[in-house]
């Protein structure tokens, strides 16, 4: 019996010693030390042997018994690290490894040319105003004099929601609003952005929708200099200090006298190409003194005060300075255009 115990624990320890898993050791625990084991069965044939024997094999069992445990307990530890020990190597990260780049985005054009528009006006005592896209009729028409019936307001030519309601066809209401919360008390100064549509057939030089800046002055003695004086400036820092302007009369129902303002063509330095169609200038904005109707309409005593409103075409500016041929560049988000404009903001 005593052999056999021997015997026992060398094969026992030796499995240990082989086991490559907690599952195994576990198994060989069960194998060795479990109610159907080996050593419990050893245990149990003890009553065959006589009285000084027993205690002498009970206390070898239990020595074999404890140094199979011992073993079991070590080999244990020894799995449970290495398997911990793998999981953190595979678990590894690289701290060192360059990030993956991101991709950075940029404003878009139209929205920069806006911004460095309304930054010179700012620069020049201006305040910027916003108002609805979805206008009344009397906002968008009735209150910049274009009364019912006037052909600007053909059906065709706008986007009506209603028999009152339509999309703005300019941002002038923006400014007949602003006018109006200044319940007739000047000075008015302020520049309006925003999105406006036309009910046009798309092209390289129409769209739809489009956007408009346009700008107010109302005061006391404000003339027709003072816009002029306006506009140069703006030209100026817009295109460059070597550009010159001129007006030339036209007309426009909100104002009276109103003007047309052509740059310089610095394509051909003024002798004439495609882009100024041969004449040397290239027409960039409109603007004009504010009808004395205008004035009223929005609360203004057209006899004590005076002003000077212009508009302009973003798109069209933005063409101009940077040579873009086709107003549809704009909205149809093409990176390969907007990449053109892409600058570290
Ligand atoms: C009020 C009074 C007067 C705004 C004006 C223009 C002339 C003009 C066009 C240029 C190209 C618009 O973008 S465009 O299509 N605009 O020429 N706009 S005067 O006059 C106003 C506006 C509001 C209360």
């Amino acid at each position: 019996m005593e052999a056999k115990l021997k015997q026992l624990q060398d094969e026992a320890l030796q499995q240990i010693e082989a086991a490559e898993g907690l599952k195994e050791l576990n198994d060989i625990r069960v194998a060795y030390l479990g109610k159907k084991g080996p050593i419990t069965e050893v245990l149990r044939g003890m009553g065959k042997l006589s009285a000084e024997e027993r205690p002498k094999m009970g206390a070898l069992a239990n020595d074999v018994r404890a140094a199979i445990t011992e073993r079991l307990e070590e080999k244990n530890e020894k799995l449970e690290k290495e398997a911990v020990n793998k999981k953190l190597a595979s678990e590894t990260i690289d701290v060192t490894l360059p990030g993956r780049p991101v991709k950075k985005g940029s404003k878009h054009p139209l929205t920069k040319i806006v911004e460095e528009i309304e930054d010179l006006f700012i620069g020049m005592g201006y305040s910027i105003a916003e108002g609805p896209e979805v206008e009344t009729d009397f906002y968008n028409f009735e209150a910049l004099n274009l009364p019912k019936g006037h052909p600007a307001r053909d059906m065709q030519d706008s986007f009506y929601i209603t028999e009152e309601t339509l999309l703005r066809t300019h941002t002038s209401p923006v400014q007949a609003r602003t006018m109006e919360k200044h319940e007739g008390k000047g000075p008015v100064k302020v520049i309006c952005p925003g999105k406006v549509y036309r009910r046009d057939n798309d092209d390289a030089t129409h769209s739809h929708q489009f956007m408009q800046i346009e700008g107010l002055v109302i005061g006391e003695n404000i003339r027709m200099s003072d816009l002029k004086g306006t506009l140069q400036v703006f030209a100026k820092k817009m295109f460059g200090e070597d550009r010159e302007i001129r007006l030339r009369p036209s007309f426009f129902p909100f104002t009276e006298p109103s003007v047309e303002m052509d740059i310089t063509c610095k394509i051909c330095g003024g002798k004439g190409c495609s882009v100024c169609k041969g004449t040397g200038w290239i027409e960039i904005l409109g603007g004009g003194m504010v009808h004395p109707n205008v004035l009223e309409m929005s609360g203004f005593d057209s006899k004590k005060y005076t002003g000077f409103a212009f508009g302009m075409g973003p798109e069209r500016i933005a063409m101009l300075k940077y040579g873009i041929d086709d107003i549809r560049h704009f909205y149809t988000d093409d990176v390969r255009f907007l990449k053109q404009f892409q600058t570290q903001e």
